[in-house]
């Protein structure tokens, strides 16, 4: 299959490529390099300091049949964008390609203004290329379970039947984002799902919990293939955070009580649900949403099951509670369902699989490249 990765030098977006590279797949990336531009604008750095994705990709391309290609550009270049996709001619899209930071979208105007017109025109520049150049293609769009935020209800896989004064409808299930970033992905949905109704454009819009992890397959090969992992306030998630924290001292950041409770997934996962997802393809017209995450935990459950690993590898760490920079509900109402994945044939690794002491191990090899003054949050949601 023809798999164009959008976002393909990111921390998911090039071990994807290297995974459907080594299934046979024919692999194009592009990418504009812009996490890199925040990083050096935050000063803030990966764990492993990546290898150029031009050298990358040679490195990769050595041991391949079918060599991965890639261009360098941005979604927001619709020329650039409609010249690929007319050479190409993708049978599948993987668009990773949006600035992925909640604490970086609420840093203040410029940053939510570059967030927001970053990811959902480029997002439009997308679904306009597609309906020219390649409109059978199957689009696999990474939204994010922090559309739907934390309501009172059960959260159903982005539609919900209603039943209004005798009547009843199926509509996009309603959304309560937490930041200018999540919001970002909720007016893509409501772009996409548009896109698919008018123009049958066929998507598969992936609702993605928080995802951990250091190392895939393909990148256990080289250490010159490892994504760009971060632990910082500004990229790091919540997981790869404390356990970085808790190989340099420092204590467990908790937010607020730490009863907020999300949908988290291994990396790994990431990379098998995304291929459910291109050999399952949406229909034409289709606008189609899987949860994709595997488990929901509190950061207090995170915490305890870090602490308890470090311990048991000899590290003494704990967590300290933090005032919220964030505005969130702490105890909250959490069920969100998350079962077309698992009836496609996901079989999840969960935190408790014995993935934690391996992630810490590899984590004190590293220490000392940890930057530990970019580890504390600096962006309020609230000055
Ligand atoms: N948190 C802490 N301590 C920390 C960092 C985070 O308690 O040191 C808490 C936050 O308050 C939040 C939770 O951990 O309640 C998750 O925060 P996060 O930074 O791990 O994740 P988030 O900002 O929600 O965003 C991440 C990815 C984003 C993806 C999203 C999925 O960066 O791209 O869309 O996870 S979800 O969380 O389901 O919205």
């Amino acid at each position: 299959m023809k798999i164009l990765i959008l976002g393909g030098d990111g921390y998911l977006g090039w071990p994807t490529a290297m995974f459907f590279s080594k299934l046979g797949h024919d692999v194009k990336i592009i990418d504009n390099f812009i996490k890199k531009k925040i990083e050096n604008e935050e000063g803030i750095k990966p764990l492993f300091s990546q290898v150029p994705l031009m050298e990358r990709v040679k490195l990769w391309n050595k041991n391949i049949n079918k060599p991965i290609s890639f261009v360098v550009g941005d979604l927001l270049n619709h020329r650039l964008l409609y010249d690929v996709l007319d050479e190409f001619k993708p049978e599948t899209i993987i668009h990773y390609a949006e600035q992925p930071s909640a604490p970086y979208s609420m840093k203040g105007r410029d940053a939510c203004f570059f967030t927001q017109h970053n990811n959902v025109l480029g997002t439009i520049n997308l679904l306009f290329g597609i309906k020219k150049h390649c409109p059978d293609v199957h689009l696999i769009k990474l939204g994010t379970m922090g559309e739907y935020g934390t309501p009172n209800i059960d959260i159903e896989e982005g539609w919900l039947e209603i039943n209004h004064k005798g009547r009843s409808d199926r509509v996009l299930y309603p959304k309560k984002p937490g930041s200018f970033y999540h919001l970002s992905k909720v007016h893509d949905t409501n772009n996409i799902e548009f896109a698919c109704r008018i123009w049958g454009t066929r998507c598969t819009d992936l609702n993605q919990g928080c995802v951990y992890g250091l190392e895939t397959m393909e990148s256990k090969m080289d250490p010159g293939l490892s994504t760009s992992f971060h632990y910082d306030h500004v990229f790091g998630t919540v997981i790869n955070r404390f356990i970085c924290q808790s190989v340099i001292g420092q204590d467990l950041t908790v937010y607020g009580n730490g009863t907020q409770t999300r949908g988290y997934l291994n990396i790994i996962d990431t990379l098998n649900c995304v291929n459910i997802a291109t050999n399952n393809p949406a229909k034409v017209g289709e606008f189609r949403v899987f949860n994709q995450y595997t488990e929901t935990l509190s950061i207090n459950d995170i915490a305890n099951n870090i602490i308890y690993a470090a311990n048991e590898l000899g590290i003494k760490t704990k967590s300290k509670n933090l005032e919220n920079p964030r505005v969130e509900q702490e105890n909250h109402y959490y069920k969100p369902k998350n079962e077309n994945l698992l009836n496609l044939g996901l079989k999840p690794t969960l935190i408790n699989d014995n993935v934690l002491p391996d992630m810490i191990k590899i984590a004190i090899n590293n220490k000392e490249k940890i930057l530990k003054d970019s580890i504390l949050p600096t962006i309020k949601w609230k000055i």
